[in-house]
C-alpha cells in the first residue's frame, strides 16, 4: 500500500527501506569502464558518508578520465544524495548526516560549476532563481541554476530563504522573462504560492514566466498556484525556459496558452520515451 503524503506524490514505503546496497546488485554504470565505475562508486559512498574534505581528491581524477560534469551531477551525486535523504526519512540518518552530505555535494558542484558554465556559447534570456522564504535548500536550485547558465541564459541567483519582496525587487532590476522558485519542505511549498500572489499584487505577472520545482513540488501544484511551468529537474527545467524564450516569447506570464504549451512539453518527452522503450 504506497505511502500517502500531502505533497500528492506518493512513496512506497517498502522502497524506502532497501539500502542502496540493495539496488547496487543491479550493477548500476554497467556500461562504465571499471574504473570509472569504481570511482563512481567512492563518489556516491562519500556523499552518504559526508567526507567532504575528500570530495574533490574523488571529482577531479574523474573528470580526468573524461567524465563530464554532468554525467558526475545526474549519476553518482544525485543517487548519493538520494541515499542520503531515504536514511533521513528512515531515521537512520539526523541533522548533522546529512548537513555533511550537503557539503560534499557542494565541494562537488564548486568544481563542476565553472565546467559547465563554460559550454555558454550563447544569450538568450534573463532568469532570476531563489529558494523561497523559510527554505534552506539549494542544492538543486544550484543545479539548475547552472544549467540554465550553461544554457544561455544570465542568471540571478537571490539564494536561500529569499521573501517575495525581494523576488519582486529583482523582476524590476533585472527585467528576466523567467522567475524560478525552489521549495523542498512541504511547509514552505506554500510559499511559492505566496510569491506569485505578492509578483500578482505589483502587477508584474504578465511580464515573467512563473516556474516552480523542488522535490515535494508536483504538476499538479503547479497547476493550483498558477504557476507557469514545473520541472522535475534541470534538464526539463532547462528545456522548457528554452522554449520560454524562444517559441513561445509571445506568450505572457500566466496565459492558460502558456500553462498548455508546457504540459505538450512533457506529453511530447514522455512520447519520445515511450517510443524509445519500444
Ligand atoms: C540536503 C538536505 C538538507 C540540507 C540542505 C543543504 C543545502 N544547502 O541545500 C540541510 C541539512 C540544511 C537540510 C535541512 C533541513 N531539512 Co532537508 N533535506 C536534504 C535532502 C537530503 C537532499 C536535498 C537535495 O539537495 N537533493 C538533491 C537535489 C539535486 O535535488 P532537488 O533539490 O530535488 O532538486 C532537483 C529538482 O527538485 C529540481 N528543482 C529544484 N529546485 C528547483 C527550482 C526550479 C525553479 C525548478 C524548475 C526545478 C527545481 O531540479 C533539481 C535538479 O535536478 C532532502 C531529501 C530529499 N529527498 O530531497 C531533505 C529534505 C528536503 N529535508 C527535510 C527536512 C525535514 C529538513 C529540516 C526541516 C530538518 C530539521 N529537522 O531541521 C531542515 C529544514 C531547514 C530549512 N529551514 O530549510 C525533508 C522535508 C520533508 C517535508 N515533508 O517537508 C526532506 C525531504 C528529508 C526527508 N526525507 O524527510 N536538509
Amino acid at each position: 500500500m504506497p505511502l500517502q503524503i500531502e505533497t500528492e506524490k506518493e512513496f512506497d514505503i517498502e522502497d524506502l527501506k532497501h539500502d542502496i546496497d540493495a539496488t547496487r546488485k543491479t550493477d548500476r554504470w554497467s556500461e562504465a569502464p571499471a574504473d570509472v565505475k569504481d570511482l563512481f562508486h567512492q563518489i556516491e559512498w562519500n556523499i552518504i558518508d559526508g567526507e567532504h574534505a575528500e570530495t574533490p581528491s574523488l571529482i577531479n581524477p574523474a573528470l580526468e578520465k573524461d567524465v563530464s560534469a554532468r554525467t558526475l551531477i545526474a549519476g553518482p551525486m544525485a543517487t548519493g544524495i538520494a541515499e542520503v535523504g531515504r536514511r533521513f526519512k528512515m531515521d537512520e540518518y539526523f541533522l548533522p548526516e546529512v548537513m555533511m552530505s550537503a557539503k560534499c555535494m557542494h565541494a562537488a558542484l564548486a568544481i563542476l560549476k565553472p565546467l559547465i558554465i563554460a559550454e555558454k556559447t550563447e544569450e538568450i534570456g534573463t532568469v532570476v532563481v531563489g529558494t523561497v522564504q523559510g527554505d534552506l535548500h539549494d542544492i538543486g536550485k544550484k543545479i539548475v541554476a547552472m544549467m540554465l547558465e550553461a544554457a544561455g541564459f544570465t542568471v540571478f541567483d537571490l539564494g536561500v530563504t529569499v521573501p517575495p519582496e525581494d523576488f519582486i525587487a529583482a523582476i524590476k532590476e533585472h527585467k528576466p522573462q523567467i522567475v524560478g522558485f525552489s521549495a523542498l519542505l512541504t511547509t514552505t511549498m506554500n510559499m511559492q504560492w505566496e510569491t506569485i500572489k505578492a509578483i500578482q499584487a505589483e502587477g508584474l505577472r504578465e511580464q515573467v514566466k512563473v516556474f516552480v520545482g523542488g522535490a515535494p513540488i508536483s504538476q499538479g501544484w503547479c497547476d493550483k498556484i498558477g504557476a507557469d511551468a514545473y520541472a522535475a529537474d534541470a534538464l526539463i527545467a532547462v528545456e522548457k525556459a528554452k522554449a520560454c524564450v524562444q517559441e513561445f516569447r509571445d506568450l505572457k506570464g500566466g496565459d492558460p496558452a502558456l500553462h498548455a504549451a508546457m504540459l505538450a512539453l512533457d506529453a511530447e518527452r514522455m512520447a519520445q520515451k515511450a517510443a524509445v522503450a519500444g
